[in-house]
């Protein structure tokens, strides 16, 4: 099986007197939702992977990058509330989160409940599953 690509997909919204409205329509059905603030200056997140949770990642405020991985492959994604940009993340990323402004919010939609069963915290670990599961990326 070859890993699916994260992809952006945009915030439309409307701004005027009133104020501004963001709208994203999710690609799939999502049962949880959560947000990380307050993240000290310097502080990474993350160093971890799941298994099948299926997840889109924006900023309603401020900036923080996600950087994905696999055993073949690195890559940094720059979120940023002035973007209106929100991105899908696939299952079987091992992902990192740093670069936190001091007024940032990450907002994560998920497609499952959650499940500790689904999360991959040992890069080594990661690495073995990737390998059973997924054939390397062209
Ligand atoms: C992810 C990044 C962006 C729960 O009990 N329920 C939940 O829904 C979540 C998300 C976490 N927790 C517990 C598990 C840990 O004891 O909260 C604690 C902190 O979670 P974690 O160390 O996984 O935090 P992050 O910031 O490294 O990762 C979280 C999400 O877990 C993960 O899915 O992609 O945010």
């Amino acid at each position: 099986m070859i890993i699916e690509q994260p992809s952006w997909t945009n915030l439309t919204g409307i701004s005027d007197e009133e104020g501004s409205l963001r709208i994203l329509e999710l690609p799939f059905h999502a049962k949880r939702t959560y947000f990380i603030q307050g993240v000290p200056q310097g502080l990474k997140r993350g160093f971890h992977a799941h298994r099948s949770l299926r997840q889109i990642f924006f900023a309603p405020q401020g900036s923080f990058d996600l950087e994905l991985t696999t055993p073949f492959k690195k890559e940094t994604f720059v979120l940023n509330a002035a973007d209106r940009k929100a991105l899908i993340v696939p299952p079987g990323y091992w992902r990192v989160i740093s670069n936190f402004t001091g007024d940032a919010t990450c907002m994560v939609l998920a497609s499952h409940h959650y499940d500790e069963e689904d999360y991959i915290r040992n890069f080594d670990d990661y690495v073995l599953w990737f390998n059973e599961n997924f054939t390397n990326e062209s």
